[in-house]
């Protein structure tokens, strides 16, 4: 269905979709291209001038695919994509994923059914009509059937709330917000806040070209060589010719990468067997580090003592100043903050023309026109930067603030925790579905694949509610629950609750704190298709009031 509607409250017209997608990163592409397969009519708003959603945005310096990289971070879908891609390096830079984004955007005619420069300001449930209306910054206005909020887990830039800054005179970016126009960080003194993923990529680049860098550290982090190299022909020859069979071992390793899985324990080995694997680990570099060690780190302190212990021995090996090592010292369970893949972070410390400065020790006071004052200094800067990360996972859908029944707010229903069925639906908010949302596996697996896995479940749900002549879909209070006593049960069986970070919402003042990650893994599909299985067990599911909404093919 399409088309076009007189408002019956302004008179303005009201176009007509059977979804509509909030989005056009990674998740929302997907969606288009699925629900399009489907034969629906579709819009997706997105505020960039483009495709790329997250790759968009974050241009910083050093910024590159940190998780186990290319070819595998990217999508499934079509055997011909595969094919016809070139990735160049096993950790991308933002340049060639955005680029690859663009390609599959020209390859499946996608921009056609997008609106760029376009923020959704508002999004309605209305009961009568079982549709969502959405206005937009542009004034545009559409109804759907469906709204899909492919929104980003890591979208919602955190502004620090810091005194003074903003009579800071000089030039202030956030990593997550970069100019497009290049920036020149020649001759000039630079302040970053935040030791982060954003932070550790970016400040070894700053201070290749910066006068003088002043990190501006609030927790130490644990990081490990991005091990980042080229890709040779012969890998991604090896890569189509065995495609199938590298798909179908994402499709059940936990993470959703094409690995070997192990059983291998930690505290069953000696400590000099240990030394021995994260040795050979770090030397390779890459996040497999994390995955391909052992599987009680996570689990148990004095296994995750070890690997802790390893990493800050590599710290002090690396850094000359003992003095600045010690602040450079990781405190918490090793990776219940997200693991942080760098490219000679710690070896930037022995630059002359970089500073570490330890806020727990010597917090920052102010910022004035010139400078960041801490309590034991004054430190003049021309820039400022922000690596001061995200509301994640939940902070967009919250910015969104969509109004479900009754015009019950987003933000009212998610006062206490952020309720949802499966990481994908809401009480009292039909037919809206979220994709990487709170309660699913969403950063904690391979993202573009999850955004297909999770849309592929949403398509089939619409299907089946087409066919039963259906108008609507909402989770009950009780599976919302039950969802939530499952994804807290995993979740607090690891050492990952016990530490603050954006997992837990521990970086947002006021925020609900726990962690809504569902830590499953690969388990969450087969739940997932099993919900499916059983006619949609856990929802409430109520009759189409006006027949056609959606035509399915
Ligand atoms: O954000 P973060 P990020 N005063 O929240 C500090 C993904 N990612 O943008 O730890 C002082 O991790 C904060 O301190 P603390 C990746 O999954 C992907 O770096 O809260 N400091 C922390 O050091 C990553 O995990 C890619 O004590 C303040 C830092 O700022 C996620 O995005 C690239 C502060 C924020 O670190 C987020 O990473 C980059 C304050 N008021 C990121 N407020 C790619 O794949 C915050 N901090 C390309």
């Amino acid at each position: 269905m399409t088309g076009e509607n007189q408002s019956p409250q302004t008179g303005g017209t009201i176009e007509q979709y059977d979804a509509v997608i909030i989005g056009a990163g990674v998740s929302g592409m997907y969606a288009l291209h699925h629900l399009r397969e489907m034969g629906l009519s579709v819009r997706v708003y997105d505020g960039a001038t483009d495709v790329g959603g997250t790759w968009w945005y974050n241009r910083y310096p050093g910024a590159r695919v940190d998780g186990p990289g290319s070819p595998f971070y990217g999508y499934t879908f079509s055997d011909e994509l595969m094919k016809e891609w070139d990735w160049a390096e096993t950790q991308s830079k933002q340049s060639d994923v955005l680029e690859y984004l663009e390609y599959v955007a020209d390859r499946f005619d996608l921009r056609r059914d997008i609106q760029f420069e376009t923020w959704v300001e508002d999004a309605r449930y209305d009961e009568t009509t079982q549709r969502w209306t959405v206005e937009t910054s542009t004034g545009v206005r559409a109804s759907s059937q469906y709204l899909i909020c492919a929104v980003g887990a890591l979208s919602t830039a955190n502004m620090p709330d810091i005194p003074g800054i903003h009579d800071f005179a000089g030039e202030t970016y956030h990593t997550g917000r970069w100019p497009h126009e290049p920036i020149s960080f020649e001759g000039k003194r630079v302040a970053v806040i935040g030791t982060g993923s954003s932070g550790i990529q970016s400040i070894p680049e700053i201070a290749k070209e910066a006068a003088h860098v002043t990190v501006l550290q609030r927790t130490a982090q644990y990081s490990v060589p991005a091990g980042n190299r080229p890709i040779q022909p012969d890998e991604m020859t090896d890569a189509r010719d065995n495609w199938e069979s590298f798909r179908t071992q994402m499709n059940v390793h936990p993470g959703g990468f094409p690995f070997e899985t192990h059983e291998r324990m930690a505290l069953d080995d000696t400590p000099e067997q240990r030394r021995e694997r994260y040795e050979a680990l770090w030397q390779r570099g890459g996040f497999r580090f994390f995955l391909d060690g052992y599987n009680d780190v996570a689990m148990s302190e004095e296994a995750n003592a070890s690997l802790a212990d390893f990493i800050r021995d590599k710290i002090r090996g690396i850094v000359r100043d003992p003095e600045t090592a010690d602040k450079l010292m990781p405190e918490f369970f090793v990776m219940t903050k997200r693991p942080i893949l760098d490219n000679g972070y710690f070896e930037t410390f022995n630059r002359d023309n970089v500073t570490l400065v330890d806020l727990r020790e010597d917090p920052i006071e102010c910022f004035t026109a010139t400078s960041v004052r801490t309590q034991k200094g004054e430190h003049p800067i021309d820039v400022l930067v922000l690596a001061t990360g995200f509301d994640a996972i939940s902070g967009s859908m919250l910015r969104l603030n969509p109004k479900g029944r009754g015009g019950v707010s987003l933000e009212e229903r998610w006062s206490d925790r952020f309720h949802n069925y499966l990481g994908l639906t809401i009480g009292g908010f039909p037919n809206l579905f979220m994709i990487h949302g709170p309660g699913s596996p969403g950063v904690f697996y391979n993202m573009p694949l999850g955004a297909e896995r999770q849309m592929e479940w949403i398509g089939n749900c619409m299907r089946y509610l087409s066919d039963q002549g259906m108008g609507a879909v909402e989770p009950t209070n009780q599976s919302e629950e039950a969802w939530d006593a499952e994804v807290s049960g995993i979740a607090n069986a690891t050492l990952f609750p016990r530490t603050d970070s954006w997992w837990t919402g521990a970086n947002i003042p006021g925020k609900p704190r726990y962690f809504s990650a569902y830590l499953g893994g690969s388990l969450y599909y087969h739940r997932i298709a099993d919900v499916a299985a059983k006619n949609y067990e856990g929802f409430l599911l109520e009759q189409a009031h006006r027949a056609g909404d959606v035509e399915a093919s």
